[in-house]
């Protein structure tokens, strides 16, 4: 069985990652989104949404796919890939800012296994869509429906709401 982990933080999941999820699924045999935590933005209080929260939105926006399921993770993605026997992990490349920091992350996690980085470029719909930016523009008002699932899109706008009371 060919496996693959899209690792990320999802914090919310966009119809950027989604496009890369789909795209994996039609590649391997199963593709396992892992929830993890990058720690320079966990540090920032740009958090919105908890690891239970993120791994709900997935495993509904993955629903679709009978092939791929979503799990957290703590530690080193390549423990993680080890633990669950995956052979590659599936990255989206957006343009040359990802390009720089995924190549480093790639070679590190080489150097530490045998697990393959495969990337996937993003659709061209969907490369100005981060997770971020997503946040930002939907905190000031602005429109980001069409750039995350309904569901993400409603929880987002409820938990904004929330935050601004
Ligand atoms: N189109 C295509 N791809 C996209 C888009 C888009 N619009 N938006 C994001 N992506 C891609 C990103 O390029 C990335 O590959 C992936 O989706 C996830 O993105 P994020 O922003 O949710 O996730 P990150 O970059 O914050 O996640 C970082 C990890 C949690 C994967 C990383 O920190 C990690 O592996 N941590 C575990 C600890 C570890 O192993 N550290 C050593 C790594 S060498």
């Amino acid at each position: 069985m060919r496996r693959a982990v899209c690792p990320g933080s999802f914090d919310p999941v966009t119809n950027g990652h989604l496009d890369i999820f789909g795209r994996a699924s039609a590649l391997f045999d199963e593709v396992v989104v892992a929830v993890g935590v990058n720690k320079s933005k966990a540090k920032s209080s740009s958090r919105l949404f908890s690891s239970d929260e993120r791994l709900d939105m997935i495993a509904d926006a993955v629903s679709p796919w009978p092939n791929v399921r979503v799990q957290g993770f703590t530690g080193l993605v390549t423990d993680f890939c080890r633990e669950i026997d995956a052979q590659a992990i599936v990255k989206g490349l957006r343009g040359s800012g990802d390009y720089d920091y995924e190549l480093q992350m790639a070679q590190m996690n080489a150097h530490l296994t045998d697990v393959e980085t495969v990337f996937l470029m993003t659709d061209p719909s969907m490369s100005f869509v981060s997770s971020s930016l997503v946040k930002e523009v939907a905190s000031f008002g602005g429109d980001v429906s069409g750039l995350v699932p309904e569901a993400v899109f409603e929880r987002l706008t409820a938990r904004l709401a929330e935050r601004q009371a």
